[in-house]
């Protein structure tokens, strides 16, 4: 009897693994080049809706791999999200205070250079706000504003999901940590990714421009629908790379046609898709470069975050009432879950920061980023 149970125990437990190993090879397979995901439009609605896109811009999207729109949103609504960032910055200040880690918490600084004096005083508080996971009301408003999403519908069709990847970047002036090297957005997800359009914004919170630190992007580098070799990790920092020389050779980037510096003002979005090169100027100037990155994508495919955390419905043409469960993206911390799975330090001062992509690549230079990682792959989707 006892025998038997045994048995079958164990036969359970093969047909799991067997399952699991399957799952994990269907993520990490290479995939084949997916040119069309990147440059067909789905079919257009017959009229437009508020805010969405003419023609020329759609096709602009489609063929370069982003787009800028000036004056996108009204600065009103950008107002609510600086006053969340201001509320964030307080926050981790008293944080920082409390456990003595600083000594002034520079109540008398602004939205434009409080968190550049809080990392004089304790480096590295850009990266922890960077970390955190908290999504404000605020946010969840420009990621799901009507005319936002009728722009998405346009660009990867009438049913929409939030992606799990989403950021606030805290780019404080000469500082390496925030500075994003060359990379497309599928280096940092599985390659299982390559297959589904995922539409970025990325929406400044300031002026963004050539001295702040703005985006750059490849033009048209994502036409041929691969992910080229990336390797880890840049200079100091967490951030997979994109040689220059790859980014030519894999991609067909004329470096000096195809690199456009995108300005965005206050107001303004640029646009961007998974397979797009870019990469952000350093910040020299003497404020904050403030920008969220916001993700959509078809709910119905793999995010390609590695089993870390779902997508979130937003929208969908089977119940124009739906409305948004967002407590699966605004109540978890995610990194907290990245930390878990990548069996990096949980000590909340920790200014590290690992995830799956260092797995991916090879890591030609090691830091303390890097260090975090444990060599047991598999880990990575226990969560
Ligand atoms: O804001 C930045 O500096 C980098 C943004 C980026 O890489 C992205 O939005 O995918
Ligand atoms: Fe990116």
């Amino acid at each position: 009897m006892e025998g038997k149970r045994k048995l079958e125990e164990e036969s359970e437990n093969v047909k799991k693994t067997n399952k699991h190993a399957k799952a994990e090879d269907k993520e990490n397979v290479e995939q084949k080049p997916m040119p069309d995901v990147y440059v067909v439009a789905p079919p257009q609605p017959h009229v437009k809706k508020v805010g969405q896109l003419t023609s020329e811009q759609l096709k602009h999207y489609f063929d370069k791999g982003w787009l800028v729109l000036k004056d996108f949103f009204p600065t009103k609504k950008l107002d609510e999200a600086r006053k969340a960032v201001d509320v964030l910055v307080d926050e981790l200040a008293n944080k920082l205070y409390k456990a003595g880690k600083i000594s002034n918490k520079h109540e008398d600084k602004d939205f434009f250079n409080r968190l550049t004096y809080l990392e004089g005083e304790f480096k590295g508080t850009a990266v922890l706000l960077h970390k955190q996971g908290i999504l404000p009301n605020s946010f969840q408003n420009l990621w799901a504003d009507e005319k936002m999403l009728n722009v998405v519908e346009q660009i990867i069709g009438p049913e929409i999901a939030g992606h799990p990847v989403w950021n606030l970047r805290t780019k404080t002036p000469h500082n390496e940590q925030t500075t994003v090297p060359w990379h497309q957005d599928n280096a940092y997800l599985a390659p299982c990714s390559l297959e589904t359009l995922q539409l970025t914004a990325w929406i400044p919170l300031v002026n963004a421009n050539m001295v702040n630190g703005c985006m750059q992007v490849a033009s048209g580098g994502h036409r041929k629908g691969i992910t080229a070799k990336h390797t880890c990790c840049a200079g100091g920092t967490w951030y997979v790379q994109l040689e220059e020389q790859d980014m030519v050779k894999e991609l067909g980037v004329d470096l000096l046609k195809d690199v456009t510096t995108c300005e965005v003002p206050y107001g303004g979005v640029l646009l961007m898709n998974n397979a797009i090169p870019h990469q952000s100027l350093e910040n020299r100037s003497e404020i904050i470069r403030w920008s969220l990155d916001l993700r959509w994508q078809r709910p119905d495919k793999d995010n390609g975050f590695y089993g870390l955390k779902k997508s979130v419905l937003m929208k969908t043409s089977k119940n124009p009432n739906y409305k948004i469960d967002w407590s699966e993206m605004a109540g978890m911390n995610r990194t907290k879950k990245q930390m878990d799975a990548s069996g990096e330090d949980n000590d909340e001062f920790s200014t590290e920061i690992s995830g799956p992509w260092m797995q991916r690549w090879e890591i030609v230079h090691h830091n303390r980023h890097t260090e975090t990682v444990k060599p047991d792959k598999s880990t990575w989707h226990k969560a």
